[in-house]
């Protein structure tokens, strides 16, 4: 089965464990389906957490994926993924080692139990916009770039760590 490449992108994060190296993982898991490629990874960022306050700060960095796949089966291996890496999925918005999310897929809308695409909450984080602007700045979203959307929300906090793009490559 092949169908159309579409273009993807993603948001991953975690703040419990290793950050790093759990999203190094990740995306090297990705990678190596048959369907699917990464074509570009954001610096890591250090940021504040957001919605649940009194956790400790994230890492958080966004990729950009060719894929024949479904949106329904990416999330299926974003799924498989996070839980390879044992994933503890407890409190909502509250610590995790590794959290994967499908913001863009191609031109698709989505509104499916279990699957909304683009991600609802995207365009209020600047955890998923600092990230994602420093690789697809002109990437429109509702009708605004990725670049406008990050200029209009509040991004105290946030820091590009030296990590270059290849930090998943990288052999630690
Ligand atoms: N799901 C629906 N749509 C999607 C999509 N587009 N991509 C479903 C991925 N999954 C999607 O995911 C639960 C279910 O959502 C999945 O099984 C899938 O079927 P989830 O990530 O546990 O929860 P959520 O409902 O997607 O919540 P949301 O809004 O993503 O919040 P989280 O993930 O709980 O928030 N602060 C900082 N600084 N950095 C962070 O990374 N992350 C969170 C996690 C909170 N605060 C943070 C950060
Ligand atoms: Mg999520």
């Amino acid at each position: 089965m092949s169908g159309q490449n579409n273009t993807v992108f993603l948001s991953l994060g975690g703040n419990l464990g290793d950050p790093a190296a759990s999203m190094a993982a990740a995306l090297r898991l990705l990678d190596a389906d048959a369907q699917t490629s990464v074509t570009a990874v954001s610096s890591l960022y250090r940021t504040p957490p957001w919605g649940k306050l009194d956790q400790p700060d994230f890492l958080n960095a966004a990729a950009a994926l060719s894929t024949r796949l479904s949106p329904r089966a990416l999330l299926d291996l974003c799924l498989d993924a996070e839980r390879k890496l044992k994933r503890v999925r407890e409190e909502r918005w509250g610590p995790r080692l590794i959290d994967i999310d499908i913001l863009v897929f191609g031109e698709r809308v989505i509104h499916e139990t279990g699957l909304e695409v683009p991600h609802p909450r995207m365009l209020e984080r600047a955890f998923v916009l600092a990230p994602l602007a420093e690789i697809a700045p002109d990437l429109a979203v509702g009708g605004r770039s990725v670049a406008e959307r990050l200029g209009a929300v509040d991004a105290a906090g946030i820091e590009r760590l030296p990590s270059g793009r290849d930090w998943w490559l990288r052999r630690t």
